[in-house]
């Protein structure tokens, strides 16, 4: 067998489990890592600590610090339905969490090249939380592009697809970064993002991100930001709705493997009161228990005072005598506030 040949045949495998995207790269620094470095120095990466620990910098440069003798990195993507507007809930919390389908699939490919090649080649399978700058890698990998908004995008699949990676110790030839620059002169994305997170040079401050806000930042979120989170409770998608590639991009009429299983919307009132033992057995297996109990709430808490309901403002009057969360108390003393001056 031609080396060309194993690399068409793990291409053609990954495709079969579903990862509409697979490309090939090696394992040496990727060249976004000097744009992280400069990132990590700046303090760009709001309470995300571990993006900037130096064991995470080593590895983000040295993909063998992951995996002993790493050669390449078999890069893919896992497409999920796109948002079709804006809504509380972003559209890749609604699928099942990604992460555990994706090793399973990443298992099954290394397993492929296992009975492929007849050796058992040493692997490792990274999926978000690993310490690999997985849009740089899938760039340097040939199917895509790092966009304004961050993210890396496809021309057939915008930016709605997820990223993972298979490190093996084999020599594999390597595919071709793409060239060209899909943004341009475009700045679309910069001046959607409600809270100016977005610097225009394809990095962001993650403080300020409402996805972060939402998701990652514990506490209470600060005051600037609460108006501009809007109605939304988890994630955001505006900069990638807001695209005019995303527009474009073709998946209509694609088998995805995920289907959403919660819809945009929530009903605030009613999420309102629920309990975290109901929080846990109605998200469990979904990307919501990353905000945690005390987080989802304090969220639907600032949704609602955006709301511009009388029955928002009488539900938070009545439930605040009872909160025993400081930061879900304290913001509704926002909310009530908000909601007041704007029912006047
Ligand atoms: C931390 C993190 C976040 C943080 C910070 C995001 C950020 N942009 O830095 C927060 C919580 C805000 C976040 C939000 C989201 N995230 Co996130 N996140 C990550 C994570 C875990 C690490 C990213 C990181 O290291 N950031 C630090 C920066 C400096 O590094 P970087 O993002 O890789 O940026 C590179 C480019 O900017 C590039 N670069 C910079 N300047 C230049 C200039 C040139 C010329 C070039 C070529 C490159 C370049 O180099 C950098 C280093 O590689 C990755 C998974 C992973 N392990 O990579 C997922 C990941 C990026 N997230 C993902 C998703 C889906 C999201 C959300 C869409 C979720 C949502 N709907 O709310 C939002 C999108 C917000 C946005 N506009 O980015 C996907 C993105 C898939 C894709 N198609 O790109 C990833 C890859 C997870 C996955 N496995 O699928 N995320
Ligand atoms: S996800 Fe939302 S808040 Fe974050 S950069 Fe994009 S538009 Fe801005
Ligand atoms: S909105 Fe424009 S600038 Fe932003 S990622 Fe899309 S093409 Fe690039």
């Amino acid at each position: 067998m031609t080396p060309k040949s194993l690399e068409k045949q793990i291409k053609a495998e990954a495709n079969r489990l579903g990862f509409a995207l697979c490309g090939i790269t090696t394992a040496d620094a990727s060249e976004g890592f000097s744009h992280y470095r400069a990132w990590v120095e700046k303090g760009l990466f709001g309470g995300m600590h571990y993006l900037a620990r130096s064991d995470a910098l080593a590895k983000r440069e040295k993909p063998e610090l992951l995996l002993a003798g790493c050669k390449s990195l078999i890069c893919v993507g896992l497409p999920y339905p796109p948002a079709e507007s804006l809504a509380s809930i972003a559209a890749y919390v609604r699928v099942p969490d990604y992460h555990l389908l994706m090793r399973e699939k990443l298992t099954q490919l290394a397993s492929f090249i296992e009975e492929l090649t007849g050796t058992k080649p040493a692997s490792y399978i990274a999926v978000d939380s690993a310490a690999v700058l997985e849009k740089s890698f899938a760039h340097r990998a040939g199917f895509g592009l790092v966009g304004k908004n961050t993210l890396l995008l496809n021309e057939d699949f915008g930016t709605w697809f997820f990223l993972g990676e298979l490190l093996v110790d084999l020599e594999l030839e390597p595919d071709l970064a793409l060239a060209s620059d899909f943004c341009g002169d475009c700045r679309i994305c910069v001046e959607a993002c409600p809270t100016n997170a977005l610097l225009g040079d394809k990095t962001m401050d993650a403080s300020k991100c409402l996805s972060y806000l939402t998701i990652e930042h514990r506490g209470s979120i600060p005051v600037e930001y609460r108006e501009a989170m809007g109605q939304q409770v988890f994630g955001c998608d505006i900069c990638q709705l807001i695209c005019p590639k995303n527009e474009n991009a073709s998946s209509s009429g694609f088998a995805f493997c995920f289907k959403p299983t919660f819809d945009g919307e929530i009903d605030l009132i009613e999420a309102l009161s629920l309990r975290e033992a109901d929080f846990k057995l109605r998200y469990a297996g979904s990307s919501f228990l990353r905000a945690k109990y005390q987080g989802f709430r304090r969220n639907v808490i600032i949704a609602l005072g955006n709301s511009q309901q009388a029955r928002a403002l009488a539900v938070l009057e009545a439930a605040l005598p009872d909160e025993q969360d400081p930061v879900c108390k304290e913001s509704m003393l926002w909310a009530i506030e908000r909601l007041k001056k704007m029912l006047q």
